[in-house]
């Protein structure tokens, strides 16, 4: 019996994808993550606020927010708690629209969170199409613990960058540590350089 699967059939070799990072094992439901209790988020007073270093703002209700193009997307998700989720589908509108005649010379963005909390990332990682406002999940809206109604996207770093519930991005001169990252998680947190903890 042993030999008519090979080594490893079970579970090991679906682990083996070229789309998973080291250290990391794939899962095939969605694990919920949070520091904190669920936010409760109305949407009639939702505001998304981008903010610059001179202290230019622009914001945008939740029907100006829904007018906007959005993007439907299929990304892979990586958490430092080590699950990865492949070709997950989101719809959103991406940074680059809303940062889109907004006059910056920041190079480093701290995200803000409805329930406290942030986490920070070089700008550069919010823009070039690699980062949207998702208020979409697998066709239908955002539920309320994967962040809903509209949390960040960064699929390219750990998915702590990704804040749920999110209300708004601060453009900084400076770099400004968030949650996790004051915690000891990664400044940047890489997957595919493993970028877990501030010493990696
Ligand atoms: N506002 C907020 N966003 C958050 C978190 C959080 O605690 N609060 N946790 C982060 C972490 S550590 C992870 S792994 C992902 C989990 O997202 P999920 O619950 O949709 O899987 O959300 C990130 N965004
Ligand atoms: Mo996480």
């Amino acid at each position: 019996m042993a030999g008519i699967v090979s080594p490893g059939f079970f579970g090991r070799r679906r682990d083996a994808s070229p789309r998973l990072p080291p250290g990391q094992y794939l899962v095939r439901d969605f694990p919920v993550l949070s520091a904190g209790p669920t936010p409760r988020v109305n949407l009639d007073t939702w505001e998304f606020r981008i903010a610059t270093e001179t202290g230019e703002k622009r914001t945008w209700d939740w029907p100006a927010f829904q007018a906007l193009p959005a993007d439907d997307v299929t990304v892979d998700l990586h958490c430092v708690t080590k699950w990865s989720k492949l070709a997950t589908s989101w719809r959103g509108v991406s940074v680059d629209t809303l940062l889109d005649g907004i006059e910056t010379d920041a190079e480093y963005a701290l995200v803000h969170a409805f329930g406290g909390y942030t986490t920070n990332l070089p700008l550069a990682d919010l823009r070039g199409g690699k980062a949207w406002v998702a208020y979409g999940y697998d066709g239908a809206d955002l539920t309320p613990e994967h962040g809903g109604p509209a949390r960040l996207l960064v699929p390219h770093l750990y998915l702590w960058k990704s804040a749920k519930w999110v209300r708004g991005i601060d453009l900084r001169r400076t770099d400004e540590r968030g949650f996790w990252e004051q915690l000891g998680y990664h400044n940047y947190g890489d997957p595919w350089l493993e970028q877990r903890y501030s010493a990696d």
